[in-house]
């Protein structure tokens, strides 16, 4: 390490009460890997519940149970209350003007094929064109690859550069008259990169095309406002954001949810069925077909306002320390390369420990108690782009702490002797 580096890395004062928060989440405390206490990195994966949202399970399974929109007895009506209020809970938290404008799925991935079924089947026929990126995660590229394949459309991609940015000029020269759908994530997962989505919703919408933006990895960072953005979808998925898996979002503009098909079919979203036709329900039951996951929703209702109650704006300042921090207590350990060096990052640092295969770093770190992802985070072709298989990944919440950023320092370093 140089005397610069030396310099560099003293942990930042902050005013973020991070014992505080931690205290909500009982599995901070309860879980040690090989008897070490859990420093819980893999935020980007799955983050944790805190108390009040696993509260709202238990409470919703202890006494308020039933199936939704069918019934009249009491138990059937408060669920229902409980469920429709979970959505104006995501219209507030996403500032969407309308609660019929949010759709519950049961993931982000689920909320993307949404779309490209939806509005794919409508609107996308051959020699089309949809625009994804270089930055997409496997959920927000084999999609519309299918719709692409079964239309005999065409997939372009924004290429990105060696910080993990987009190319804006390229994304501009993308365009033609013959550009159906823009679909492009928030954040990237594999490098943490922030593309600047305001810019590129208008400029899609200077060419007549609307937008979809991927936000997996951004709602539980930033605040977002659907309105000011004025984005035609956003997605995210309920276990990134503190609430249960197996729910998510769609957001779409009202005019485009009404003129998209229904993505299944089944109960709920139905009007009035007879063997010669079926009219569907109104948005945003003509895309919950069948029983939606209730429990789950009504939890991310929780989560979302747990968060809002902390304050976006503090949680991103909090992360911003903390990934400045990371980046340079990493960058000043000889022999890890960190990928993903844009401008505008969240807390997420992918990196490589000398030629030790990021599993081998992934399975020491754990003996540490230190948790991260390794692989190819479901991003392959940004791996191909660094011409890499994986990286470690450490993604971090609000409730990381720079301790923790020591430790996995200090547990690199440990990794690194082992291969000495
Ligand atoms: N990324 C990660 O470790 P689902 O599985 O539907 O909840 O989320 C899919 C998804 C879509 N888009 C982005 C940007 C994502 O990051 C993810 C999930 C996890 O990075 C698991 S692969």
């Amino acid at each position: 390490m140089t005397a610069a580096n030396a310099l560099k890395t003293a942990a930042p004062t902050s005013t973020f009460d991070v014992e505080r928060y931690r205290a909500d989440f009982p599995i901070l405390a309860n879980v040690h890997p090989h008897g070490k206490p859990l420093i819980y990195l893999d935020n980007g994966a799955s983050s944790q519940m805190p108390q009040q949202v696993i509260d709202r399970l238990v409470r919703y399974q202890t006494h308020e149970h039933a199936n939704i929109h069918r019934g009249v007895h009491t138990l059937s009506e408060t669920a229902t209350r409980a469920y429709e209020h979970a959505r104006k809970q995501v219209q507030h938290f996403l500032n969407a003007k309308e609660d019929r404008e949010i759709v519950f799925t049961s993931n982000v991935t689920d909320s993307i094929n949404l779309v490209a079924h939806g509005f794919g089947r409508a609107f996308v026929g051959e020699g089309d064109e949809v625009i994804i990126t270089h930055l997409e995660h496997h959920a927000n590229i084999v999609p519309w690859q299918m719709l692409c394949e079964e239309k005999g459309a065409k997939l372009k991609v924004v290429p990105i550069d060696d910080s993990g940015a987009l190319i804006l000029e390229a994304y501009e020269k993308l365009f033609s008259p013959r550009t159906k759908l823009v679909s492009v994530t928030h954040v990237s997962n594999a490098l943490g990169t922030i593309n600047p989505v305001k810019e590129m919703i208008e400029i899609a919408h200077r060419h007549g095309v609307p937008i979809m933006i991927d936000g997996a990895q951004a709602v539980q960072h930033m605040p977002v406002d659907v309105q000011a953005l004025d984005c035609d979808f956003y997605a995210f998925t309920g276990h990134k954001v503190f609430g249960p898996t197996g729910i998510g979002v769609l957001y779409g503009k009202a005019e485009w949810l009404n003129k998209m098909k229904p993505f299944r079919g089944g109960g709920d979203m139905i009007l009035s069925v007879t063997f010669e036709k079926t009219t569907y329900n109104a948005i945003p039951f003509k895309f919950e077909a069948g029983t939606p996951p209730i429990a789950q929703a009504i939890a991310l209702g929780e989560a979302v306002e747990y968060v809002q109650r902390i304050g976006l704006d503090r949680i991103a300042a909090h992360e911003h320390d903390l990934l400045t921090y990371a980046t340079e207590r990493l960058q000043a350990i000889d022999g890890v390369r960190i990928y993903g060096t844009a401008q505008q990052k969240a807390a997420v640092v992918s990196f490589y420990v000398n030629d030790v295969h990021p599993h081998d770093v992934g399975t020491l770190l754990n003996e540490e108690g230190v948790a991260v992802r390794t692989g190819h985070h479901c991003a392959q072709p940004v791996m191909q782009r660094f011409g890499i298989p994986a990286t470690a990944r450490a993604s971090f919440a609000f409730y990381n702490k720079f301790e923790e950023v020591d430790a996995l320092a200090a547990a690199i370093r440990k990794v690194q002797k082992l291969f000495a």
